[in-house]
């Protein structure tokens, strides 16, 4: 059994979590204890007495701790890698891409806990000085994904505990190991004063609510579903907690006349099916000009019909099955829904049987497809992607827009006139141009606008704007 990490020992859940392989579900990855509410108000105390230790520790102190987590990560990427990719069906390529990415964060964020300045302004009274510095939160609550096991815990860990706050961490319950393994790393590699990292695996009503409703936890920074999202939000704001949201997408990919067109399909390709589609930057909705509409769909076609679907451990998987159970039954629900709407399903959408028992379902594209239609409204969070034939730029810019998300938004095009146009028309928080929606930097700020997002940017020394609060001080001298 694999333990929860509170106040600086390994200690059992009330109960057990079994974490299955998507690939083959009659292979255990382990079983994961699983913490209660009190379970978790012990975790939120030991760290609000920690902080006061962690924050008193130098920012050198703080940036070696990131360094040798971060190292860690990078030395041992293979066999973290397989790890994520059994128990969460991302291909192996993909797991260990992953792994490397969590390992340069921390990286990253070891050079940021010395970078982590202030400013000196001049005071308008005569003799007084005005000086801003950023202090950390104290207690931050971190609640995470399953798409990104490794990942976005990293992004969020590491600001956290570079610029001095303590952490309660609680990993998606499908697919704790990637965050347990990373944990591991934390409390042994960092060596970090009891209390200062906090790993509570558990069910969301248990865990998540009572991270979220304590008075001790002075933000709370999630990723995950819409609905949840703003449930937290409502609740941190509140109790006057601060808050960060990352949430859905519904990510346009526009293709105009004069794109190239392999780059186009492979911008699509990747966008919308790599990590089965399951990514919150996923570019779901193809809008697709008229002149190279049918070129396109026949390009992707029959780039989709090569596509090796199968177990994310072998080595000539493309694309890995789905997640859960749950998660193919929604996939499952989304096509029917397109179809009952009217679009043609010109490829998959099929649910597949391989050698072992999984999630697996063939990478699905629609066409004629409208804007206004649910397949086109909601987050499928799965490879599913529609195309929506458009006029002219004008029209496919206005139907990139016309969602209520905003996470990211791409364009295809070899005109420099339409790329630039688009980069600062898209109401998105992030514009790829000739590069899919989907795939970001660790040192570059991450977030969207509208319903996607909420609260500052995550990632890179953006991060800091979460992480820290601002404090001015005036000194007459
Ligand atoms: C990426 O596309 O590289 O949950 C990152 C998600 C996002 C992360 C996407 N928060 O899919």
């Amino acid at each position: 059994m694999f333990k929860n990490y509170i106040a600086g020992e390994w200690i059992d859940g009330v109960a057990a979590n079994c974490n299955v392989n998507p690939s083959d579900t009659n292979d255990i990855v382990g079983e994961y204890a699983r913490a209660d509410a009190r379970q978790t108000t012990m975790a939120v105390d030991a760290a609000f007495e920690a902080q006061w230790v962690w924050r008193k520790l130098t920012a050198e102190d703080r940036a070696d701790a990131m360094d040798r987590i971060g190292s860690e990560l990078l030395v041992r990427r293979e066999e973290l890698g397989r790890l994520l990719s059994r128990e969460e069906g991302k291909t192996l390529a993909e797991g260990i891409g992953e792994v490397v990415r969590a390992g340069r964060v921390f990286k990253f964020f070891a050079g940021e806990a010395l970078r982590l300045g202030g400013e000196k302004l001049p005071g308008i009274r005569q003799g007084v000085e005005v000086d801003v510095v950023r202090e950390p939160e104290g207690v931050v609550g971190i609640i995470t994904p399953w798409n990104f096991p490794i990942a976005i815990p990293a992004w969020k860990i590491a600001p956290a505990l570079a610029y001095g706050n303590a952490v309660v961490f609680k990993p998606a319950d499908l697919v704790p190991g990637s965050a347990w393994a990373l944990s591991e790393i934390i409390a042994r590699a960092g060596n970090l004063p009891a209390g200062v990292f906090n790993l509570v695996m558990g069910p969301g009503s248990q865990v998540g609510d009572t991270i979220v409703k304590s008075p001790k936890v002075r933000a709370v920074s999630f990723t995950g579903s819409t609905g949840t999202g703003r449930r937290i939000g409502i609740e941190c704001m509140t109790r006057g907690a601060k808050v960060q949201l990352e949430m859905g997408g519904k990510n346009p990919l526009v293709i105009l006349d004069d794109a190239d067109i392999d780059v186009a399909v492979s911008v699509a390709l990747s966008g919308s099916f790599f990590s089965s589609g399951q990514r919150c930057t996923a570019s779901s909705r193809l809008i697709v000009q008229a002149g190279i509409h049918d070129d396109f769909v026949a390009a992707m076609i029959e780039r989709l019909s090569r596509l090796k679907v199968g177990n994310a451990l072998h080595s000539d998987t493309e694309m890995g099955p789905v997640a859960s159970r749950d998660q193919l039954d929604q996939d499952i629900a989304y096509i029917e829904s397109a179809r009952a709407d009217g679009c043609v399903l010109a490829f998959g959408g099929e649910v597949l049987q391989r050698e072992t028992p999984g999630y697996y379902l063939s990478p699905a594209l629609f066409t004629e497809t409208r804007n206004h239609m649910k397949i086109n409204r909601e987050e499928v969070f799965g490879p599913v992607a529609t195309v929506i034939k458009v006029g002219d730029y004008e029209q496919a810019l206005a139907t990139a827009n016309d969602t209520e998300f905003g996470l990211s938004s791409g364009i295809c095009t070899t005109s420099l006139k339409y790329a630039s146009d688009f980069r600062r028309s898209s109401s998105a928080g992030m514009v790829m141009v000739n590069l899919p929606t989907a795939g970001v930097d660790y040192h570059a700020p991450f977030g969207g606008r509208k319903g996607s997002s909420y609260g500052a940017r995550e990632q890179g020394a953006y991060a800091r704007e979460f992480y820290t609060s601002v404090k001015t001080s005036y000194t007459l001298a």
